[in-house]
């Protein structure tokens, strides 16, 4: 017999997309170009030279879609809203087409009592603020909040979920470090590092702003985090793991906690010859508008990344008190990503004991799978199913422990334009013939209804 974790009654059961990624219509009604367009329309930077263009058509097809997650019983929906059609030039001119479509969006998923979760940055940056300097400039940020007051007046009234951006160091370390993503430079740690700084500043900026705008609504950002343990205890392999860190989650947590930039961040800075005290970019009372309180953190938390310093020889690399190396391929998904539910509860608990988050929300977790129809149409995703239920049984035990854990998003809703992979990924529940824009429901989406319904894991 198996038992049910049940959650605690009002957990918000929801599933996650992102504008670029699903939308589609990427030239249509005065939708200005981002920088994914330019990248994706660049050969070679995509594989397969995958674009967004059409996508999923969720742009022409958002009602037939928000009746689907009536049929799943979803209680909220997270989404992103595309910067340039809302402005296409990234400020100045405002195109209403692209107000009205989210505006429409909002009232469909309200009218099936859905609750709209809305991300005001997942990537597609206005290519003309890329030419104006993009995130390393500090225009960048101001003209995020010009962006933010914009469609917060207008939708504020109806969505009182905000997220700011959608994990800030992938658009600064893959837009700029090893350039997979859009805009797609390489080596450049100082336009990494000053972009994280305006895109933690436009964020600290656009709080209160979104707070006047939107009266009653919790306001935070989504930060990616996975448990990423040292290979070993050798100090080489502790140095890497704590590097890595700095770059991809301290740098954030750290910021928004109130606290310095982390001091292995310094010491790259400083051998540029940056040091943060004499960069103009850091400028004074910075660090304050980073900190202002928000209501939630939003957690996107994959998988298990164990940190070897590379360039020290293993047997030279001691003590060695290796993980074991996991059994079988199916510990790792399409993507490559270790697949280590108790990892969560590791990065919970760090956000709950190391930095007070007052609440958490899980924005973003699941799995790439590319299982298709049987011959009977049926979508066999079984290990999408027990990825899933492993984790929820984890999330359900970080509430036990008093983390305060208020929702759980499935990535993704649909199989969808998974950025530098193209489609060649599919992160969804809900199955998508790219051909025929056809939806069927995996047996995963069958499965998280069940869970939803019942507001327990088995
Ligand atoms: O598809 C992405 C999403 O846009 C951001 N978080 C990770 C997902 C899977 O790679």
């Amino acid at each position: 017999m198996t038992t049910k974790l049940l959650f605690p009654e009002n957990f918000i059961w929801g599933a996650a997309t992102a504008s670029y990624q699903i939308e589609g219509a990427w030239d249509q009604d005065g939708k200005g170009e981002s920088i994914w367009d330019r990248f994706s329309h660049s050969p070679g930077k995509v594989l397969n030279n995958d674009s967004g263009d059409v996508a999923i058509d969720h742009y022409h097809r958002y009602r037939e879609d928000v009746a689907l997650m009536q049929e799943l019983g979803l209680q909220a929906y997270r989404f992103s809203i595309a910067w340039p059609r809302i402005l296409p030039e990234g400020r100045g001119r405002i195109n209403q087409a692209g107000i009205d479509f989210y505006s429409r969006l909002v009232d469909t998923l309200l009218e099936a009592k859905i609750s709209p979760f809305a991300t005001l940055y997942h990537w597609d940056l206005p290519q003309a603020l890329y030419e104006a300097g993009g995130w390393p400039v500090r225009s960048t940020a101001e003209a995020f909040v010009e962006y933010t007051d914009i469609i917060t007046g207008v939708l504020g009234d109806r969505i009182k979920h905000w997220m700011t951006h959608n994990e800030p160091s992938v658009v600064a370390n893959l837009g700029y470090l090893n350039g997979e993503h859009a805009p797609g430079i390489q080596g450049d740690m100082t336009s990494t590092l000053r972009s994280a700084h305006h895109l933690l500043l436009s964020h600290g900026w656009a709080v209160p702003v979104i707070r006047q705008n939107s009266p009653g609504c919790e306001v935070g950002i989504v930060i990616n985090a996975n448990h990423t343990p040292s290979a070993s205890t050798s100090v080489a392999d502790r140095q890497a793991r704590l590097e890595q860190d700095a770059i991809w989650v301290r740098l954030y947590l750290e910021a928004l906690a109130g606290r310095h930039y982390p001091a292995e961040l310094t010491h790259f800075i400083s051998t540029q010859g940056l040091l943060p005290e004499d960069t103009p970019y850091i400028q004074s009372g910075d660090m304050e508008v980073i900190a202002t309180p928000i209501d939630f953190i939003g957690l996107n938390s994959y998988r298990r990344i164990v940190i070897r310093n590379t360039d020290v020889p293993e047997d030279q690399n001691l003590p060695q008190t290796l993980f074991p190396s996991p059994e079988n391929d199916e510990n790792y998904t399409e993507m490559g990503w270790e697949v280590y539910p108790e990892g969560l509860l590791q990065v919970l608990g760090r956000l709950h004991f190391e930095y007070q988050i007052p609440k958490i929300y899980i924005t973003e977790n699941g799995a790439s799978y590319s299982d298709a129809p049987g011959d009977d149409g049926r979508i066999r995703d079984a290990l999408r199913v027990r990825y899933l239920r492993d984790h929820l049984r984890v999330a359900h035990k970080a509430i036990e422990f008093g983390i305060p854990l208020a929702g759980y998003f499935v990535w993704s809703l649909f199989d969808n334009f998974e950025w530098a992979f193209g489609y060649s990924q599919r992160f969804g529940i809900v199955w998508v013939d790219y051909e025929t824009q056809q939806r069927i429901l995996k047996d995963s989406a069958l499965w998280y209804q069940r869970v939803m319904k019942a507001n327990g894991v088995d």
